[in-house]
């Protein structure tokens, strides 16, 4: 954890001497660590305050399963129980207006650290750290860490090789996916929250295998069509929100999901259209 904060200082004096010596601002670093105690409570170390603009947070998971870093914005005053309340509310349920998805780092493996660049803009925000499991009932209690962001304009989001851009309901992808580390930047332009969850299909599976799998009501039969250990995903972001992230990536065909609801609540978008086939080369 020290090493961490160390290594995110060193950044900070190298983003401060590209401000000298150039006119484009680069992101400035925050360092967020989640671990997990003994009996499973899981705790968040995060700053407590940075400047408005583009912010890359590196996401450090040492709990014991794969974990996510999100960024809450909140308009007015609102706790982080009524926050965890909306996340981990009734599927389907309505999403408040002062609850703003700011993105962050998605699925990170445990012991793996994973950067994600996100614009912020001045206000109050959670970092909510979240381990992931199958049954989310029997998850542990998200970690959260306060972040109040000061400041206006700031350094600008990078671009990206490739961008996958969602609308209401569904995914384009501008450039290549390649096998490997794929640096992609992910623009909501639509009006409701969104975020990406690429699933490789199984080998012998079909693209309307995977679909029916999600579609279909009721418990699937025989063996998943889709490789949910090599499922990569983004943060969810807020109606015309950007970040820039790494998905790993394997050649072959995935389906790209959005699991979110709209605002007013309702089913999850991947029911209106937000299932894809993305290939990816190799
Ligand atoms: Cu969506």
């Amino acid at each position: 954890m020290r090493r961490l904060a160390l290594a995110g200082s060193i950044l900070a004096a190298g983003s401060l001497l590209a401000a000298c010596s150039s006119d484009d601002k680069a992101p400035v670093p925050i360092a967020v660590v989640l671990t997990q105690a003994g009996d499973g409570t899981l705790s968040l170390s995060a700053p407590d305050t940075t400047k408005s603009g583009a912010v890359q947070i590196s996401f450090q998971n040492d709990g014991q399963g794969p974990a996510s870093a999100e960024v809450i914005g909140v308009e007015g005053t609102h706790t982080v129980d009524e926050v965890l309340e909306v996340l981990g509310g009734d599927e389907g349920g309505p999403i408040p207006t002062w609850l703003k998805a700011a993105g962050g780092v998605g699925s990170t493996a445990p012991g793996q650290t994973s950067t994600a660049t996100i614009e912020l803009v001045e206000g109050s925000y959670y970092v909510i750290g979240q381990a992931e499991s199958e049954d989310e009932s029997e998850g542990p209690r998200p970690a959260s860490a306060t972040l109040q962001v000061s400041g206006d304009g700031g350094a600008k989001l990078p671009s990206a090789g490739t961008t996958i851009v969602t609308t209401d309901y569904a995914f384009k992808v501008d450039g290549d996916l390649k096998a490997g580390a794929n640096t992609v930047r992910f623009d909501n332009d639509g009006n409701q929250i969104h975020h990406i969850q690429a699933f490789p299909i199984a080998p012998g599976s079909s693209f309307d295998d995977a679909k029916a799998f999600f579609l279909t009501e009721g418990e699937p039969t025989g063996p998943p069509p889709l490789d949910f250990e090599g499922a990569v995903g983004t943060a969810a972001l807020d109606a015309g929100a950007a970040l820039v992230t790494t998905m790993d990536l394997k050649a072959g065909p995935y389906a790209f999901v959005c699991f979110i609801q709209d605002r007013q609540g309702g089913p999850p978008h991947f029911t209106k259209g937000m299932i894809q086939e993305v290939t990816v080369g190799s």
